[in-house]
């Protein structure tokens, strides 16, 4: 579907109202009645809306002035209650397509199989424990949620950016967001982790623990909306023509590759630009940046359920892919931004349990508590029933049933019938067979004590979160402590401190002693902390305890799995009076070829005069950015521009801060003298004024003879890489 067909899903929210043929009139008058004019909701022209109605120019306000009023009202009423989590969130419309039908020996679901088909999609991104305004760079899991408008009605997967889960039972839920959320008395602290609530909870719910080493990796602080994968989470079924069921898990790959901010950044980010993940998408999409994802698959036969060492309706835990590997099945791409936030990106309203034929649940514990969750939350959202009907929510399929009336109702149903069976609707509307695409549930035997238990097999906390911290480079294991030194640094109980280092102990003495160092207290002898779900002992578990299971897996290092590219990176160009305009053409030229977005930044907004007189304007200056809105920076040569940016004290941090964030940083000629000013420390550097170009760990330096063909390819090549973090060892941030 192109981009024209894809406003038709926005404009239908008429469509609705207009199927008959009074309001198709009705469209016609108001398209007539020159709509330059401002009218009341009612559709009366306006002739002033600077003043309110007086009884005299400096007399009260009259209750008869109808425009005030309904204005006032209106705006009084602009906001509804936000997402008890998810509340901050950014979304974009766009399309999925299969790549082929191979997937239609497992699901009849079409949009899945049919690889001429371009299904409609709309994706919200979010963070979760945050308010509505609060920052996009927290570390925080990420939402990822997406909206399939397909043929055979709504299929909302609604995942995240990690795989796991913190919880096993979605009774849990309400007490890990309380925990996690601000503290009840004063609301303090906003948007994060890092707090004794949440600390404390997770100490005693050992099940957290491989969720936890998630929140605490680079994955929680990710570069951009575009640059992150997306999971489904729980294990789902996939359903056949034929009836025949399989376990699936659901998995975004970005094709932009998964990257991550560095945490001081993200606080500075955080205070500089709120919205810059929310911004970086945007912009994106109006520069024609489409972020673009690969849906894959991961397939388990039914009779395959019990031969993992875990257990797969355990949403704590992932599948190695060297256990089950992906299967790519198709390709998302988000190229068209919202027009109205609030109609669409605030009024969205996601369910894991909106299913189309070819899908179905499991009794994973957790997804099933979902099931309840959803729709009672958007009832409190929107305070009617009738929120299916927002255009942004309304299938593109037909709807026809006889739900009516509730607040807000658009539909105008017709006729006398609104029950069913029944004669005198013609039986209408009849029922689906399922060979006429009506949906009939997965035929699963169930058959069980009531009980308030858990499986056995739920029973193992430590063995994935142990695989996650064995399975990163040396880097990330750094970040990861790191991150613990902060949030549990900001703990001021010292017991949930070694209630959290005891858990560590068990994922890795290694990280437990790591962490011990930058927190104040010893790592625990002998701990033990049982988990207070009632787990009971089945033969499942008898056979999972068998199961296969792998140390080490290949496929959760964001940094083992890095994709190489410098498409839409940002780039920044530091220059003042007297630059060598040849050289910043040739290098500007060659960054935007390769795909990045190449920006002007000086002290002072204007024109920028090079030695040769030619002028280049300004895009942003030292007061209105900073290095951390850039993936890399360049210094262009030139005699007077390198004199004055020595004397800028904001270039020079802007150097020192990128080199400490692990940046790129390419420059040449004079430029070196500006990074030797900027303590770029440890690094080889090209002779001033020699012919040559040096790469080393992601500084390009070219001396003034050298080719500008030959310094951009590798300065291209160092941006591609995104993070250089063997400069980290010495140069660890903050800057
Ligand atoms: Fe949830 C929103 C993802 C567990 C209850 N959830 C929400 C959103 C995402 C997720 C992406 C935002 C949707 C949007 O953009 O509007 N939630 C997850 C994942 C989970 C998960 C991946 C674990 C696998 N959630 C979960 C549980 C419960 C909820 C166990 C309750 C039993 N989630 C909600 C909710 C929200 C929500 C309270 C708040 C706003 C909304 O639903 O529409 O119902």
């Amino acid at each position: 579907m192109d981009n024209e067909e894809m406003k038709g899903k926005g404009e239908k929210s008429s469509v609705n109202v207009n199927e008959n043929s009074k309001n198709e009139q009705l469209e016609q008058y108001r398209a007539d009645a020159k709509d330059q004019y401002m009218t009341t909701d009612q559709g009366v022209r306006v002739s002033h809306t600077e003043d309110s109605l007086k009884a005299g120019s400096r007399g009260p306000l009259l209750m008869e002035d109808f425009h005030f009023r309904e204005k006032m009202t209106h705006f009084d009423h602009e906001s509804i209650p936000e997402r008890i989590v998810h509340a901050r969130g950014s979304g974009a419309h766009g399309y999925f397509q299969p790549y082929d039908d191979t997937l239609k020996e497992f699901t009849k679901a079409k949009f899945l199989t049919d690889p001429n088909t371009k299904t409609p999609v709309f994706v919200r991104f979010s963070t979760v424990v945050g308010s509505r305004g609060s920052a996009d760079t927290v570390r925080d899991v990420r939402g990822f949620a997406t909206k399939f408008y397909t043929e055979q009605g709504n299929y909302d997967l609604v995942g995240n950016n990690m795989p796991p889960f913190f919880i096993q039972d979605a009774n849990k839920f309400a007490d890990l967001v309380h925990a996690i959320k601000p503290d009840p008395d004063n609301e303090i602290p906003q948007a994060s982790a890092a707090h004794d609530t949440f600390w404390d909870f997770a100490s005693l719910m050992p099940e957290s623990m491989h969720m936890i080493m998630w929140v605490l990796s680079d994955r929680a602080i990710p570069r951009s909306f575009r640059m992150m994968d997306g999971f489904g989470v729980h294990t789902f079924r996939l359903i056949n023509e034929a009836g025949k069921a399989r376990f699936v898990k659901f998995h975004w790959r970005s094709k932009l590759g998964a990257h991550s901010l560095v945490w001081d950044e993200a606080q500075k980010l955080a205070g500089k630009d709120a919205d810059w993940l929310r911004r970086d998408l945007w912009e994106a999409v109006e520069m024609g940046h489409y972020p673009e994802y690969e849906l894959s698959v991961q397939i388990v036969e039914e009779e395959d359920e019990f031969k993992f060492d875990f257990d797969l309706l355990d949403a704590t835990k992932l599948i190695p892919e060297e256990l089950v590997p992906l299967r790519p099945i198709g390709k998302m791409v988000l190229n068209r931004n919202p027009e109205n936030f609030f109609a669409e990106t605030e009024q969205v309203a996601f369910h894991p349990g909106n299913f189309v034929p070819g899908i179905d649940v499991t009794n994973d514990p957790l997804l099933q508590g979902r099931l309840f969750s959803y729709i009672d939350t958007q009832l409190n959202r929107f305070h009617s029933a009738n929120f299916g009907e927002l255009p942004i929510n309304s299938p593109l399929a037909r709807t026809h049933n006889n739900q009516g009336a509730g607040f807000m109702r658009h539909t105008i149903n017709k006729g006398k019938v609104n029950y069913w069976p029944n004669t005198l609707g013609g039986g209408c509307p009849m029922m689906a067979p399922e060979n006429m695409g009506g949906y009939v549930h997965y035929m699963e035997k169930v058959d069980g004590r009531k009980i308030r238990a858990r499986s056995e097999s739920f029973n193992d906390h430590y063995s994935q979160a142990t695989l996650f911290w064995n399975s990163m480079t040396e880097p990330e294991k750094k970040h990861i402590v790191k991150a613990a030194h902060f949030e549990l640094g900001k703990v001021m109980s010292k017991e949930i401190r070694q209630r959290m280092l005891g858990h560590f102990s068990k994922i890795s003495m290694e990280l437990a002693e790591m962490v011990s160092e930058g927190i104040g207290v010893e790592v625990p002898k002998n701990f033990n902390q049982e988990s207070t779900g009632n787990y009971e002992n089945n033969e499942a578990s008898k056979t999972m305890k068998k199961g296969k299971s792998v140390k080490e897996t290949q496929f959760v290092s964001m940094e083992k799995n890095k994709i190489e590219t410098a498409v839409s990176r940002k780039v920044a160009i530091l220059l003042e009076d007297g630059y060598d305009y040849c050289e910043v053409k040739q290098v500007k030229d060659a960054l935007e070829k390769a795909g990045a977005s190449a920006k002007i930044v000086s002290k002072f907004h204007g024109m920028r005069k090079s030695s040769t007189g030619e002028e280049l304007e300004t895009d942003k200056s030292h007061i209105t950015t900073g290095s951390i809105m850039y993936d890399a920076i360049y210094i262009p040569d030139g005699e007077k521009s390198i004199e004055a940016l020595l004397k800028e004290g904001d270039a020079i941090h802007f150097v020192n801060e990128a080199f400490k964030h692990c940046k790129p940083i390419g420059t040449s000629g004079g430029g070196i003298r500006l990074l030797e000013k900027a303590e770029v420390l440890g690094v080889e550097f090209a002779d001033k004024t020699s012919g040559n170009v040096i790469s080393n760990k992601g500084v390009v330096t070219a001396g003034s003879d050298a080719e500008a063909s030959e310094f951009t390819a590798q300065f291209i090549v160092a941006i591609s890489k995104h993070r250089h973090w063997d400069r980290e060892e010495k140069m660890m941030v903050p800057a």
